[in-house]
C-alpha cells in the first residue's frame, strides 16, 4: 500500500485514485474504469470535494425512496466496488436493499472479482451471477441482470452508470438513483433522484439520512420524496460548477 499523509491537501482524491488502480490491479476494475474516475475527479474539483447543499437533499431523498420500496437494488459496477465495497454493504443493511453487480463491460471474471469482494467486506447475498432476465432495448451483455435482483426492483440505485443503461432502466419504469458527479450527463438527466457528489461521499451520506429516517412514517417518507425538486437538483449542481463550489 502507498502512503498518503492524511494532512495532504487533496488526502481524500489520491486516496480515491488509489484505490480505482488497485481495484484495475485485483481484476475488479476495468482500464475504462480508469477514464471515468478521471472525468469524475474534473468535475469534483469544481464542485470544490464537497457535498453541496443540494446533493444532501438528493441524498436525503434517495434514502426516503429506499426505505419506502418494496424491493430497493442496489447496482454494483467496477468502480463503486473498489471504491466504496464496505459502505455499500452498510447501506443495503440500513435500507433492507439488495446488492447486485451489473456490469457495462461484462465479463464472468469481473463478476465474480467483484462478488467476492463484496462478501470479504461483510456482503452475505451479492446477486447477478444468474443473468436470467434482461434490460430491454439494449445489445445482450450489457443487457443481463437477475429476474429477482434488478428485474424485479422498484427502486435502483445507480451509481456511474452509462446514459444508455440509465435511460433504459428508466424506461423500465423504475424509479432511478443516479449518483454522477456530472450533472449534464445523460444518466443524471433521466434519474428520478440525480446526485451529483462523489460516490465516496455520497453512500456513507445515504445511509447516514437512511438511519436517522429509520422511524419515520411513510407519510414522512413520502413528503421527502415529494418536496424534492430534480430540476433545481440538477440545475443548483451546475451553478456550482460554473460558480467554483457555491451553489
Ligand atoms: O465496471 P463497468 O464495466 O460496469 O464499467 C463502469 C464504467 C464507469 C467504466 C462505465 O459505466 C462507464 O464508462 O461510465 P461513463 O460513461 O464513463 O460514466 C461515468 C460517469 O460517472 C461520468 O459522468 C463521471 O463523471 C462519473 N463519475 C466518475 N467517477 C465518479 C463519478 N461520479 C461520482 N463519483 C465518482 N467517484
Amino acid at each position: 500500500d502507498i502512503e498518503i499523509p492524511e494532512d495532504h491537501p487533496r488526502y481524500e482524491s489520491l486516496l480515491t485514485r488509489h484505490r480505482i488502480e488497485d481495484g484495475v490491479d485485483k481484476g475488479i476494475t476495468s482500464r475504462q474504469g480508469l477514464i471515468a474516475q478521471g472525468r469524475g475527479e474534473a468535475f469534483d474539483y469544481l464542485l470544490g470535494e464537497q457535498t453541496i447543499p443540494s446533493a444532501d437533499a438528493a441524498e436525503r431523498a434517495a434514502a426516503a425512496h429506499l426505505l419506502l420500496a418494496d424491493h430497493p437494488v442496489l447496482s454494483v459496477n467496477g468502480n463503486v466496488a473498489a471504491l466504496v465495497p464496505g459502505e455499500l454493504v452498510e447501506l443495503a443493511e440500513a435500507t433492507g436493499a439488495d446488492l447486485e453487480v451489473n456490469l457495462f463491460n461484462r465479463t464472468e471474471e469481473r463478476m465474480e472479482a467483484i462478488v467476492d469482494h463484496l462478501r470479504e467486506h461483510g456482503a452475505e447475498e451479492v446477486k447477478g451471477l444468474t443473468a436470467d432476465g434482461r434490460i430491454p432495448g439494449l445489445s445482450h451483455e450489457r443487457a443481463k441482470v437477475d429476474a429477482d435482483g434488478i428485474g424485479d426492483a422498484d427502486v435502483v440505485l445507480v451509481p456511474l452508470e452509462d446514459g444508455d443503461r440509465a435511460e433504459a432502466l428508466a424506461a423500465m419504469g423504475k424509479t432511478e438513483l443516479v449518483v454522477d458527479l456530472n450533472p449534464m450527463s445523460r444518466s443524471a438527466q433521466s434519474a428520478t433522484v440525480p446526485i451529483v457528489d462523489n460516490i465516496i461521499r455520497a453512500v456513507p451520506n445515504i445511509t447516514r439520512h437512511a438511519r436517522e429516517l429509520q422511524d419515520a412514517s411513510r407519510e414522512e417518507l413520502q413528503r421527502i420524496v415529494d418536496e424534492f425538486d430534480r430540476e433545481e437538483a440538477l440545475a443548483a449542481a451546475e451553478r456550482a460548477i460554473r460558480e467554483g463550489g457555491d451553489e
